[in-house]
């Protein structure tokens, strides 16, 4: 296809202004918390729409957009998924997961218990499109991984600014949901993401995250 290019303008802050926006959003990013307990509160679905096109607006490989998200608000089908996610789940916390492993998310205080799959009211399934199928004709994507992990991080990014939590959950395997889900086989799981109101007086593990010095070298 030839290139075809159109103007492109957008709002430009300098100085002090930008300064404070960068501290501002440092700020309010730094707010977001992976939350693990959820109110049985309804979410419209127009504003989960509008949260997924959000994350849908992500750079992608070739400009491929490489994903589908479903949404799942059926009672019956979010319990289907947390008895299969359960039943892989505690074969994980129960041998195949190292020891090494099990001590590093013990202070996260997880275990093969997934409530969140019934309670919260929209589970949000990220399934990544290695290929897309058209007519049968197979069409690469290209830098699946990187696009679909940018896209979940604008999802999760959305989900805060509308004052909503969610959690990331990765059931593994998760090929099942592929099976209840009924997805065509170009697509693969990536991540499972719960999202809604928070429990009343949620708690969240007091983890710390890294300072500047360890996370930015300067050259
Ligand atoms: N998938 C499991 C285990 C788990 C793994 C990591 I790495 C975490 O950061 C959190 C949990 C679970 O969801 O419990």
């Amino acid at each position: 296809m030839e290139a075809k290019f159109i103007p492109y303008s957008k709002e430009l802050l300098r100085g002090e202004e930008l300064k404070n926006e960068s501290l501002r959003h440092y700020q309010f990013m730094n707010s977001r918390r992976t939350v693990r307990e959820f109110s049985k509160e309804s979410i419209p679905l127009d504003v989960i729409s509008n949260i997924i096109m959000s994350a849908s607006t992500a750079p992608s490989g070739a400009n491929k957009q490489p994903w589908t998200f479903c949404v799942v608000t059926d009672q019956a089908l979010k319990s289907k998924i947390r008895a299969a996610a359960e039943k892989e789940e505690y074969e994980s916390y129960n041998g195949r997961m190292p020891q090494e492993w099990l001590d590093d998310l013990s202070y996260l205080g997880t275990d093969w218990h997934k409530p969140f799959l019934e309670d919260a009211p929209a589970l949000i399934i990220v399934f990544k499109k290695s290929y897309d199928l058209e007519n049968n004709i197979k069409r690469t994507n290209y830098y699946v991984t990187e696009s679909v992990g940018l896209a979940c991080g604008f999802l999760l990014q959305a989900i805060h600014q509308c004052g909503l939590v969610a959690l990331t959950h990765t059931p593994s395997p998760m090929n099942f949901l592929c099976q209840l889900l009924n997805r065509p086989v170009n697509e693969k799981p990536f991540l499972l993401i719960p999202i809604g109101y928070p429990a009343e007086n949620v708690m969240v593990p007091d983890i710390k995250r890294k300072e500047r010095k360890d996370v930015i070298v300067y050259y």
